[in-house]
């Protein structure tokens, strides 16, 4: 019930402090035999609360989902994820996002599920989401920036992921032009930007962001063992999704902020700071052909700088970049 998650919610603001069944009868407005009732309830859902006579009750634990009550206490945002749309399974969070965005859902809302059914990558791949084992969001922006403008999101919202992958496991991932997230060379995080936009410019952006933390290698398809890898396998420990979120969220609403009012050029030096791409020969597979250079950089709209052998600059911008040894 409503009372429930706030008290959830309360109980997880006062970070383990105990909180006399009194005070709360005071806060919510109802009896103490009530908040009592609710207390069983949030243990029944796997909350772990203790209470200590006189003091009150206090949160050892909560359980890990990643519902709107989890994430919301402790976030500390303007915008993002102030709206949070949450499922427990659902084929896409990117089908849910795009409805919500036609039907005018707030700049800054976010849907966040535990398992998609079809989760999906670009170029109609899919995206392998398993149960409770990650995070599978997509974020819904609404920012006053011409279309030509949108790609370069991708690119803004990878330093996020990164920065908050640094912050919360201290793993040092970098960035695979243009949106893969690598740790030791295998793919922990997806990064997929749609647009939906009309004769006035952009109505909105949907950035899908998939996020591998903590399957074991079993837990991923066999065709993807060799290629993915999650932060609890290389961090060796589980990893906090509720903060992992938490701390997502508050980088992608500061990085995107500064791209829409100061342009790209710092993130531009971040992201090249973070590439694994940057300074390498690569090969750059697009749907006519094939190049193979040296990677030089990338532009102000974010378009990969590859010098081939003959000395020629080419800008690609949609290319499969394979690393050559
Ligand atoms: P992508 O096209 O760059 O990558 C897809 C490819 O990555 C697949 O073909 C496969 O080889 C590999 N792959 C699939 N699943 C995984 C995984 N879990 N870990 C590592 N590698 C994998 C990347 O597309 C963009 C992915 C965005 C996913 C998010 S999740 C929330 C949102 N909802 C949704 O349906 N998509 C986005």
């Amino acid at each position: 019930t409503a009372i429930t998650n706030k008290l959830a919610e309360r109980l997880i603001k006062a970070q383990g402090e105990p909180v006399s069944g009194q005070q709360l009868a005071d806060e919510f407005g109802v009896s103490r035999t009530a908040i009592w009732k609710h207390i069983k309830e949030l243990a029944e859902q796997g909350y772990g609360i203790e209470s200590i006579k006189k003091k009150g009750y206090y949160l050892t634990s909560a359980p890990d989902t990643l519902d709107a009550t989890a994430i919301g206490a402790g976030l500390h945002t303007k915008k993002l994820g102030q709206t949070i749309h949450y499922v427990e399974s659902c084929p896409s969070t990117q089908i849910i996002a795009h409805q919500l965005a036609q039907e005018g859902t707030p700049d800054g809302t976010i849907v966040l599920t535990e398992e998609q059914t079809a989760g999906r990558g670009r170029l109609a791949r899919k995206w392998d989401s398993a149960a409770k084992k990650g995070i599978w969001m997509s974020v819904v922006l609404r920012p006053d920036v011409v279309p030509q403008k949108a790609p370069q999101f991708t690119l803004v919202a990878a330093v996020a992921v990164v920065r908050a992958i640094e912050e919360v496991t201290g793993l040092k991932p970098e960035i695979k032009w243009p949106n893969d997230i690598l740790i030791k060379g295998k793919k922990s995080t997806g990064i997929l930007t749609e647009l939906q936009s009309d004769a006035d410019g952009i109505q909105a952006l949907i950035i899908g962001i998939g996020l591998n933390v903590n399957q074991s290698l079993q837990d991923f398809p066999e065709e993807l063992q060799d290629i993915a890898t999650s932060l609890s396998i290389e961090s060796g420990k589980l990893v906090n999704r509720q903060e992992l979120v938490r701390a997502l969220l508050s980088h992608l609403e500061i990085y995107t902020d500064l791209y829409i009012e100061t342009g790209f050029g710092m993130l531009k030096i971040l992201w090249e700071s973070y590439s694994s791409t940057i300074g390498k020969t690569v090969r750059a597979r697009m749907a006519k052909e094939t190049l193979t250079g040296i990677a030089e950089g990338i532009t102000e709209d974010g378009v990969l700088q590859l010098r081939t052998a003959d000395g020629k600059l080419h800008g690609i911008y949609s290319a499969d970049i394979e690393m050559t040894n």
